[in-house]
């Protein structure tokens, strides 16, 4: 098992090591390694973030799921997996696509203390420790497209669905879901060829979805509590951005804007200097 010797910077959601004992891989794990709740749950060294597990064969979304599970009480850390989704959604009505058993198809459920506006904080807290799990576990090299982007060599290996419930200004919960493709070739499919990628695929061999997920859920839980005391993951995000110093153009839901990518604030929105030498901020589009 190869795993990523780069020194984690201070501000890096980095773990105790000792914490991670028991999530090893146990040997051989084939293509099929099953995700079981009593697998998942076996050596995790979590208090909360994957403690309760709602596992399907097959369901339409974990997302949907999760934001179901919010009125029967779940509590905070709930992970919602499957093998397979049926209607896996991806941002403003575009789907994920997965075959069964190829990836890790997940949402958690959390109630954070956040206003509104800090909400995207965890977007990219998502997108932080996913790539700091593939990367410890692989090896490889992790980059993010505003705003919720998993890349490998510029090819999407990974998505973020941040989707929230809210009663007037106050904040009730947050789904966080995440999709990663591990032991599949997207390019398979018309839509994702040429764009998308997996860990197999640049790893040229399989990756246990099991040490990947366990991986992400331990460091997601001590990002999150960080978070939770005011930690702010925006440089450490932008310091993986892949398109720092370019020019972009970003379709707004009306219009669009261009400039040259400086980074993200603190609260997610993409920083572009424009021409006239002014900064703007933009809290939704998608980079063309
Ligand atoms: C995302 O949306 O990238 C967020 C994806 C989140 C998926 C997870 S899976 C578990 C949880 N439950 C759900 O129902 N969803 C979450 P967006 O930025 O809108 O990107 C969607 C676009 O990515 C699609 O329009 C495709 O072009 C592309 N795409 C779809 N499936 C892909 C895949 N497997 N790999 C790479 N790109 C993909």
């Amino acid at each position: 098992m190869a795993y990523s010797n780069r020194s984690l910077p201070e501000e890096e959601l980095s773990v105790n090591p000792a914490m991670l004992t028991g999530c090893r891989s146990l040997g051989y794990y084939g293509f099929m390694e099953e995700l079981t709740p009593g697998r998942i749950r076996e050596g995790l060294a979590t208090k909360f973030v994957g403690q309760k597990i709602v596992y399907y064969e097959s369901i339409g979304s974990t997302n949907e799921v999760a934001k179901g599970l919010v009125d029967k009480g779940a509590p905070e850390g709930t992970l919602v997996i499957a093998e397979e989704q049926t209607a896996g959604k991806g941002r403003l009505g575009r789907r994920w696509i997965a075959p069964a058993g190829t990836g890790l198809l997940f949402s958690l459920l959390l109630y954070p203390n956040l206003t509104l506006e800090q909400v995207p904080r965890l977007t990219m807290l998502a997108s932080l420790v996913a790539a700091e799990a593939i990367e410890s576990v692989t090896g490889l090299a992790v980059r993010f497209k505003w705003p919720n982007d998993i890349l490998i060599r510029g090819g999407k290996a990974g998505g973020v669905l941040t989707e929230m419930g809210v009663t007037g200004e106050r904040l009730d919960y947050v789904v966080m879901g995440i999709g990663l493709n591990v032991n599949w070739n997207p390019s398979q499919v018309p839509e994702l060829a040429g764009k998308a990628t997996s860990l197999s695929e640049e790893l040229g061999r399989e990756v246990s979805r099991l040490e990947l997920l366990q991986r992400l859920l331990i460091y997601m839980e001590g990002g999150y509590l960080r978070l939770q005391e005011g930690y702010l993951p925006h440089k450490v995000f932008t310091s993986r951005l892949a398109d720092v110093g370019e020019k972009v153009e970003v379709v707004l839901p009306r219009g669009k804007e261009e400039g040259f990518v400086e980074g993200v604030d603190a609260d997610g929105a993409l920083l572009l200097r424009r021409e006239d030498g002014s900064t703007v901020g933009v809290t939704m589009g998608e980079v063309a």
